[in-house]
């Protein structure tokens, strides 16, 4: 039988951080220490921090003691990692492969897409860049949202927390457009209970910071 993972999750509110914490709570809140990092007194970027991630960026978990970055693979190594809550389609089942694709499609195709777009920048190279055009992306992505309800049809994943959670922070940000096939996913996320308990407490946090 395996040990009890020891888990820490480094987090801030109001960043990319609230789709793990949002995880956990889908998972049913296995045992995991929370080490809030107050970004705005630089916690972050600390000598012990960046030993953890030289990048100095959240969300970071450690796994007995072995870092994890990146939402997507945190959010694939903890749904791995609690298998009972059904998460993640196991290795095998032709539905990983489609879970995959739209959490690393998150990260290669609509991170940097919106970076551009934030920033202005044309794709001038369509061909050579990891998403293509930002118009592309877009309607790429709604057409795998569009069908619904979830990524995976019928059956909620790890892999709507990722990209519901980029979807939320960008619609949000009118990076994204407001498409009804957004809409109605983001409806969708952001009705289920452990959605509604991570955002309560991480608005908890921010009060808590504030103060
Ligand atoms: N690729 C990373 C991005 C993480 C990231 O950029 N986090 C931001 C908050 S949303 C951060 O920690 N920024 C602080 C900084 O870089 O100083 C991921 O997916 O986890």
């Amino acid at each position: 039988m395996m040990a009890t993972p020891k888990l820490v999750h480094y987090h801030a509110p109001q960043t990319r951080s609230f789709a793990v914490r949002w995880l956990f709570e889908e998972l049913g809140s296995p045992p995991h220490e929370l080490k809030v990092l107050n970004m705005k007194k630089g916690e972050h970027k600390t000598p012990e921090f960046l030993a953890i991630n030289p990048l100095g960026k959240l969300p970071t978990v450690t796994h007995d003691g072995v870092p994890v970055t990146e939402v997507g693979a945190i959010a694939i190594h903890l749904a791995d990692l609690f298998p009972d809550a059904q998460l993640a389609p196991p290795l095998g089942d032709p539905a990983r492969g489609t879970y995959l694709r739209w959490i690393i499609f998150n990260h290669g195709a609509v991170e940097p897409a919106v970076a551009d777009r934030w920033r202005k920048i044309e794709s001038s190279m369509p061909s050579a860049m990891s998403y293509g055009t930002y118009d592309g992306m877009v309607s790429t992505l709604v057409g795998a949202l569009g069908s619904g309800p979830y990524i995976l049809g019928e059956r909620f994943s790890a892999a709507d927390v990722v990209v519901g959670s980029s979807v939320r922070w960008l619609t949000l940000f009118k990076l994204l457009p407001e498409t009804p096939e957004f809409t109605s996913y983001l409806e969708r996320l952001t009705s289920r209970p452990a959605f509604k308990s991570a955002l309560a407490k991480d608005e908890e946090l921010v009060r808590a910071l504030a103060s």
